[in-house]
């Protein structure tokens, strides 16, 4: 096989010379039922082979347009100039020696830039981790430490991650709960402000509503934190009613609670700001971030008050391979990439082209409930017409359709009837107007 290389080099354009997926990937398909777990699923199945710009290029020569990202990873692109550049370069240095045995400076440069990075301009500290879940876990632990207080509080159509803990602070049951019970106890759940669905309550309502929740069932005295997705993610794509994330973080600070948001999808320019807080001008006690950090390596964080992170005990926060001194350089080329191209200006550019598009397809498809987001976080909610019932089947139907056109688009939603785009924006704008293209087809030939 010829050598393929990946990066924004590659042809940026739809191609497909097979059907999806192709002969090839149907072979690895085959070795993946005899070797893989069947609970690790794929959303769709074409084995990839390079990538860069906003395209996936396949092993049977299929150059598909990526929607997806990764799931909101690879903001900055699939091979990112400076990620490849400075993972590279720490490759040929040393690829691990671990940061609680002997330091390095890359560990240092991320928690320094998250420090500039994250919102608020008190004196902030970090915990490097490897994954969103392993994020939110210690957010936790130091919120409990600070507080000594047990209960944490999440919300209706959370997800926080797969771990035990994580699971019990996830909403939905059906996949990532089910039956890997006992959970976590000391996690309740308060209600969302979820506009479509709750009866348009304003934002201040709907605080006050979720705020009675917690002080009726839990106690405010009770709470070690609050956890709150700023944009949920997994659930939905639930963009709260303005107000509510600052009524819900006044209360936090009210009753010595500490207020975690969990920026793991949302944040680093997906938005079109840093964070996704930033839009609101709330300041967390504490931000989890994930994913668009490191342009694809595995790389987590927890930033927030120095005062409330050193909390914790010396030697109680870490792990191997926390902080992986590739991970933190991919970091810091990620970075790079978005304060030099200023991505969180090109996220509001893609997502003013993604809600035009999305605007004239709901003028054409009375399914389509509802389109909502920020920058380049956009989604549409498909329910029965005229009414807020979820409609996953005709979502499954345009899903299968762009799929097997070569667009991969990603679903969510505690119903399954959201499509999410997340677009890398390193998308040329032709793409992603050809991209949106055949989602219109796929709701003609599905209607
Ligand atoms: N918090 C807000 O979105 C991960 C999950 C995909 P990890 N979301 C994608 C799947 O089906 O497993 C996520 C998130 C928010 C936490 C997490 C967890 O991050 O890196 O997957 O552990």
């Amino acid at each position: 096989m010829t050598e393929i290389v990946g990066g924004p080099s590659l042809p940026q354009q739809r191609n497909l010379v097979t059907e999806i997926p192709g002969p090839a990937s149907r072979a690895v398909l085959e070795r993946k039922k005899t070797y893989v777990a069947d609970g690790v699923g794929t959303t769709l199945p074409v084995f990839v082979t390079a990538a860069g710009g906003g395209v996936l290029l396949d092993a049977d020569g299929n150059s598909l347009i990526d929607l997806g990202s990764g799931i909101a990873v690879t903001t900055v692109g699939n091979a990112a100039e400076k990620v490849v550049e400075r993972a590279k370069a720490q490759l040929d240095a040393f690829t691990h020696t671990c940061f609680m045995v002997t330091p390095y400076d890359g560990y240092v440069d991320v928690c320094e830039a998250l420090a500039e990075l994250t919102p608020g301009d008190h004196p902030k500290k970090s915990a490097l981790f490897n994954s969103g879940a392993e994020a939110v876990e210690n957010a936790v632990k130091i919120a409990r430490v600070h507080t000594g207080r047990d209960a944490v509080v999440v919300f209706d159509h959370a997800y926080h991650g797969r771990t035990n803990l994580t699971m019990a602070m996830t909403a939905k049951q059906m996949p990532y709960k089910h039956g890997f019970g006992p959970f976590a106890g000391e996690v309740y759940r308060a209600p969302m402000s979820y506009p479509l669905h709750d009866g348009g309550l304003s934002g201040a309502e709907a605080a006050a509503r979720a705020i009675d929740v917690i002080e009726k069932q839990v106690g405010g005295d009770q709470v070690a934190c609050v956890v709150i997705e700023p944009i949920q993610g997994e659930g939905g794509f639930i963009v709260p009613a303005d107000g509510f994330l600052p009524a819900v973080a006044e209360w936090c600070r009210a009753n010595g609670v500490v207020f975690v948001a969990d920026e793991i999808q949302a944040g680093f320019c997906r938005t079109g700001d840093w964070f996704a807080v930033d839009h609101e001008g709330v300041v967390p006690d504490l931000v989890t971030t994930a994913k668009g950090i490191a342009g694809g390596l595995p790389l987590a964080a927890v930033t927030g008050h120095a005062e409330i992170m050193d909390a914790v005990h010396g030697g109680g926060l870490g792990g191997t391979y926390g902080g992986n001194p590739v991970a933190c350089a991919a970091a810091l080329g990620s970075i790079e990439e978005m304060r030099t191209h200023d991505l969180a200006a090109r996220a509001r550019e893609i997502g003013a082209i993604m809600q035009t598009r999305l605007d004239k397809l709901r003028a054409d498809y009375d399914v389509i409930a509802e389109v909502r987001g920020r920058g380049a976080m956009m989604a549409i909610e498909l329910c029965v017409p005229g009414t807020t019932q979820p409609d996953a089947a005709r979502t499954a139907a345009v899903a299968a359709y762009c799929h097997s056109r070569g667009v991969v688009v990603l679903t969510c939603g505690t119903w399954g009837n959201v499509f999410r785009f997340l677009p890398p924006l390193s998308i040329g704008d032709d793409l992603l107007e050809e991209a949106f293209d055949v989602v219109a087809e796929a709701f003609a030939a599905t209607a």
